[in-house]
């Protein structure tokens, strides 16, 4: 069967509009009596990735990073999402700032 140009042009065009973040690395993340679990990440360098971060508790917490440059409300019983990298080879701490004693993690970029 033989497309005609313009159905293929179409199909070319949607390939090309497809969001180019639909196949980066995904990692989920929860956060349940200030404390994030897991709270070591283990994500690919070089590459941008979504965190998917859920709040278990019934009081909001702010992921931050100063390594990586985040920092966001997560409100309580919520998830939000998180871009973060391309990263380097390394450890990126973050911790929750409303419970910075409990709430803390690291993603490793390797
Ligand atoms: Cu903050």
């Amino acid at each position: 069967m033989k497309l005609p140009v313009t159905a293929l042009l179409c199909v070319l065009a949607s390939l090309a509009a497809t969001p180019a973040f639909a196949n980066n690395p995904e990692v989920a993340l929860s956060i349940r009596e200030h404390r994030f679990e897991p709270a070591e990440v283990k994500v690919p360098a070089g590459q941008k990735v979504k965190l998917v971060v859920t709040n278990h508790d019934n009081t909001p917490e702010e992921f931050e990073s100063h390594e990586m440059n985040r920092e966001k409300l997560i409100p309580a019983g919520k998830t939000v999402t998180i871009f973060i990298g391309p990263l380097k080879p390394g450890r990126y701490p973050f911790f929750g700032e409303f419970n910075e004693k409990t709430a803390r993690g690291v993603v490793i970029a390797e």
